[in-house]
């Protein structure tokens, strides 16, 4: 399996405009090319195609951090799938543990935003946690099988190569205690043998798995060195450019 490295930084709501610019211009000419090491931003949407025009030059993929799961209509304070399309955004974060914890995203939400994705041309990056039963258990690093079952329910063969998932165990998010190697590798692979349930061995291989939760320059070499580790989805450290960079450098 060829999978290529991605590196995802996800600015939640932090940043204003001047600082976007700014942060673009310090990686804009210093990453290196998609098929070597992908790169994308996540990104408030208000930011969104202001990210795409100061990146048209560069390999960097704009990427929504929510989407609506109807194309259009009567839905107040939600962005359309088809108007993210329509302004250049590549990828959407589709059901990050903040999402699921704070605005009572379900398994049932997360698997009609996916597909609403899918049939507009952007490509998800699925989070998943923890079963909330294990929730309390803290560092167990067992991601939930079950929401990636339902995140994937109706999404078929020839989608399924334009998914990326990422592993994102609550405890880890925000909190400077990132995963182990050996427990980040563990869930992974835990995924990917779900994937290897749910469709093939052979499509396992292929769809692309991320780690995420207290990344930083110090940790992510041993992380993205295990086998079933295609990148990492990256909070806090990715909000500054040198160290987004390194991040890309380590991923190459
Ligand atoms: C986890 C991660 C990015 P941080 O939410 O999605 O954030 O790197 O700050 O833990």
């Amino acid at each position: 399996a060829s999978r290529i490295p991605f590196v995802v930084a996800n600015w939640k709501i932090n940043k204003l405009h001047a600082d976007v610019a700014e942060f673009l211009d310090k990686v804009n000419g210093k990453v290196p090319a998609e098929n070597v090491v992908e790169t994308g931003i996540a990104a408030q949407d208000l930011f969104l195609s202001d990210m795409v025009r100061a990146t048209a030059q560069s390999p960097i993929h704009i990427v929504a951090e929510n989407v609506h799961w109807e194309d259009s209509g009567a839905y107040t304070g939600e962005t359309s799938p088809k108007a993210l399309k329509d302004i250049g955004a590549k990828y959407v974060l589709i059901g990050h543990f903040e999402r699921r914890k704070f605005f009572n995203e379900t398994d049932s939400t997360v698997n009609l935003k996916v597909t609403a994705a899918l049939r507009n041309g952007l490509r998800p990056i699925i989070d998943v946690d923890e079963d909330m039963s294990t929730y309390a258990q803290f560092m167990d690093a067992e991601p939930s099988v079950a929401q990636v079952a339902a995140a994937l329910a109706g999404v078929s063969v020839d989608q399924i190569r334009n998914v990326t998932l990422a592993y994102e165990p609550t405890w880890a998010i925000g909190s400077g205690e990132a995963a182990s190697a050996v427990q980040a590798q563990k869930a992974a692979h835990l995924i990917r043998q779900t994937l290897a349930k749910l469709y093939s061995p052979v499509i396992a291989e292929q769809v692309r798995v991320l780690y995420g939760g207290s990344v930083t320059p110090d940790n992510a070499r041993e992380i993205m060195l295990q086998k079933d580790i295609d990148g990492v989805l990256v909070g806090t450290s990715a909000l500054d450019p040198e160290k987004f960079l390194q991040l890309v450098a380590i991923a190459q």
